[in-house]
């Protein structure tokens, strides 16, 4: 008969971490009651630190231990990013460093064998933690993923995962996980190396159990055991580990222009560290985890991860608007955007009818969403059933047939009035009563849409973002007559399929257009003035943003941006001035950009973009003059977005600054290490922010004429957030 020693010195009900110790086995539970997930928060580490020397002593003559979590959806979910904003010098941030070594160094030097159990996400120091173990089974369940994404917050893994990943998978492998910030499942975590077995949820436990027991009857040896010599033998030699390294570098460089501090330091730490001991590297490490966490790159990419993270768990309605389930919806349009929402749709288990006119439309938006699906099927390492199961759940079609079992449909087709008009009509005669129906329009209000609905209560925008696959984004279009029910479904769905939401009032061009355009506008004007192309996008992408302005109009179409820029030049017509000629002259041209291989940049036989194309600067009738310095171009650019980011605030088009900086950074790329547009104000002082504009508006006139709101903040002195640096 077992017998179980329940643990005595447990505290009240509902400790962060329990121990159970059963037959010389330790389960060593983690539920951090006060938390929606397991973090390694102050108190976590105090109560393992109880833990493990009880472990140490032997206690109940344990001979293995098994950690576990009882929360769903996440073994641990790294440091508690929260006490991140405690740090106020390096010093406070290497101590926690520290902190976090040493409990690992303990678990890891423990006589006894320990078994990672991991079910749900195991990140940052939930990896390390796990590293830390003997031996680790993670679970084939779709929230099992682990990562180092530190950088992704400008620090890097700080509790001695630069030390034992490169250890344990290989110098190169290791790079990639924690230069990206990449999280695998299980499967492809066991490929890599990091996990030694995947079993499915329901016996997770009991084969844990089994392992470490066998483990520590030595029936079975950990992976260290397991390998001769170190994972990558060639990689050892010294030009070899020079050439990742340069190359990793380089890497680096090219995708951040040495803007974030934190991808750079990491690779000197581990360059410096590998020929060392881990305690050695570990050192290394924590230096360099404190200076980093107190540097203002790290603040904002904290300030990003809260803010996208309440932006996706708060609707902003009171807990009695209940969301309706979303488990079958339909697409009208199944062109590249109809397409790109039914595979993410799918992708997260949602039933797909993807409807266009002629069968060939919508075979090919099929044909598209299908191949999305096998490219991400792959990357998951799905087995074949499972791939057939999740490409089954696109249904092409014609008719309106299966409409009536969707509980949200959205419309993807041409952006013209009278058409979306028409197919509103006829969605509504043939989907259910409770149908959510949304738009996947760019330019049109909704209000518009709306009139022409039987049911304008259940209208809202649904604006996804090219490609659906990539774009993080959805901005949630409500429009006076919305029903909240629909909103809170919107966002619900949006949330299911894996989406970060905003919720923004119905105005010209939403938010994330809104202040895109002026921007673009702006970028035309510095075309006109004699700016060459590449000196435009060079001076936005040293700024921060993934692409310039110039490449932005060949990737989003000219022909789209006309359009676009002409609504708004009209909507703002007071300030806005006149709208630059020179993206007339380029459709007039033909030039479209990529979609014809024709725009500001010329396009390869294999579409690839290639060098600018010099024949534009006849087309604008200005050849290119001297070189404007790079930093005035930046202010106009930046400062221009920024204002007319704080206009909408002001109007009521987004309920708060928060979302406006998720909805710049996830949905135009703004900057992420300058927070967005909101928290750039704050740190960088409303009234500086103020006067710059201001000289600006001298030059140029009323487009830079700064936004009320910011003249209040400065006067004030006010922040839009007040733990801004
Ligand atoms: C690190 O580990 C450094 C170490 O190397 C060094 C140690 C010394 N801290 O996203 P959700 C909250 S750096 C604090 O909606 P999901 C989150 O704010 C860390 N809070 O759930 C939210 O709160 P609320 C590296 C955290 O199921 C709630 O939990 N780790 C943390 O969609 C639910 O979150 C990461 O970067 C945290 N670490 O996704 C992982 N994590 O309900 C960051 C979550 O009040 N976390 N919260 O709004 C994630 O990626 C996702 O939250 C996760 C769950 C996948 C875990």
């Amino acid at each position: 008969m077992a017998t179980i020693l329940e643990e005595e010195r447990q505290t009240a009900q509902g400790a962060p971490v329990r121990m159970e110790i059963r037959d010389g086995l330790a389960v060593v539970t983690l539920n951090d009651p006060a938390r929606p997930v397991n973090v390694i928060s102050e108190g976590m580490l105090r109560e393992m630190g109880e833990i493990l020397e009880r472990l140490e002593n032997g206690e109940g003559g344990v001979r293995a231990a098994v950690i576990v979590s009882a929360k769903k959806g996440t073994w641990i979910a790294g440091a508690d990013i929260e006490e991140f904003k405690n740090f106020a010098a390096p010093a406070d941030a290497e101590a926690a460093s520290r902190a976090g070594q040493e409990m690992l160094d303990r678990l890891e030097q423990l006589r006894i064998p320990v078994v990672a159990a991991i079910d749900g996400a195991a990140l940052g120091g939930g990896l390390e933690t796990a590293l830390a173990c003997t031996y680790r089974i993670a679970t084939d369940s779709p929230k099992t993923k682990l990562g180092l994404p530190e950088v992704q917050l400008g620090i890097i893994p700080g509790a001695g995962g630069t030390a034992r990943l490169p250890r344990l998978i290989g110098l190169r492998a290791a790079l990639d996980l924690m230069l990206t910030g990449k999280q695998l499942d299980a499967r492809r975590a066991m490929k890599a190396g990091i996990v030694d077995e995947v079993v499915p949820q329901t016996v997770l436990l009991e084969v844990a159990s089994r392992q470490a027991m066998a483990l520590a009857a030595k029936k079975l040896q950990p992976r260290a055991a397991r390998r001769s010599g170190s994972p990558e033998r060639l990689e050892n030699l010294l030009p070899m580990r020079k050439l990742i390294f340069s190359k990793a570098r380089q890497g680096v460089m090219e995708k951040t222009h040495g803007l974030y501090p934190a991808p750079l330091r990491l690779l000197k730490v581990i360059e410096a560290g590998l020929d060392k001991d881990v305690r050695a590297a570990q050192e290394m490490e924590a230096r360099a985890f404190g200076e980093l966490a107190v540097t203002p790159e790290a603040r904002s990419l904290v300030h990003v991860f809260f803010t996208s993270t309440e932006a996706k768990n708060d609707v902003g309605l009171g807990d009695d608007v209940k969301p309706k389930s979303v488990d079958q919806i339909a697409v009208v349009g199944a062109g590249f955007m109809g397409a790109g929402i039914a595979a993410a749709s799918a992708e997260n288990g949602i039933r797909v009818r993807l409807k266009d006119v002629k069968p060939e439309a919508a075979a090919k938006g099929l044909r598209t969403a299908r191949e999305s699906l096998i490219k991400r099927a792959k990357r998951k390492k799905m087995r074949r059933f499972e791939v057939t199961k999740l490409v089954d759940r696109v249904q092409p079609t014609t008719e309106y047939s299966g409409f009536h079992a969707s509980d949200v449909v959205v419309e993807a087709v041409f952006e013209d009035l009278s058409l979306k008009h028409r197919v509103i009509k006829e969605i509504e005669e043939h989907a259910g009563e409770g149908v959510v129906l949304g738009s996947n329009t760019s330019t049109i209000p909704i209000t518009k849409l709306a009139e022409a609905s039987a049911r304008p209560d259940h209208v809202i925008g649904l604006h996804f973002f090219s490609p659906v696959e990539k774009m993080p984004l959805v901005e949630i279009i409500t429009h006076e007559g919305t029903a909240d029910w629909v909103t809170a479904t919107a966002h619900a769905y949006a949330k299911k399929i894996g989406k970060t939401p905003i919720v923004v009032h119905d105005s010209p061009g939403f938010y994330v257009n809104r202040i895109l355009s002026p921007y673009m506008a702006e970028a035309a004007l510095l075309l006109q003035e004699g700016v060459r192309m590449e000196e435009l996008d060079r001076a936005m992408t040293e700024w921060g943003f993934p692409v310039g302005p110039v490449t932005l109009y060949d990737e989003v179409g000219l022909d789209v941006a006309q359009k676009a820029g002409k609504i708004m030049a009209e909507a703002f017509a007071d300030r806005m001035g006149n709208p630059p000629t020179v993206i007339d002259k380029m459709v007039a041209d033909g030039r479209l950009g990529r979609k014809n291989s024709k725009g500001f940049y010329t396009f390869g036989e294999d579409g690839k973009k290639q060098g600018p194309d010099e024949a534009v600067y006849a087309l604008i009738g200005n050849p290119p003059k001297k070189e404007t310095p790079r930093a005035e171009l930046q202010e106009r650019l930046g400062l221009i977005m920024v204002n007319e980011a704080v206009r909408t605030l002001e109007e009521g088009v987004l309920r708060s600054a928060r979302d406006g900086d998720v909805g710049a950074v996830f949905g135009i790329g703004f900057p992420p290490f300058r927070g967005g547009p909101f928290w750039y104000v704050d740190v960088t002082g409303a009234q500086t922010v103020l006067d710059r504009l201001r000289a600006l508006e001298q030059r140029f006139g009323a487009r830079y004429r700064p936004a009320k709101l910011l003249e209040e903040m400065a006067r004030d002195g006010r922040k839009f957030f007040p733990d801004a640096a």
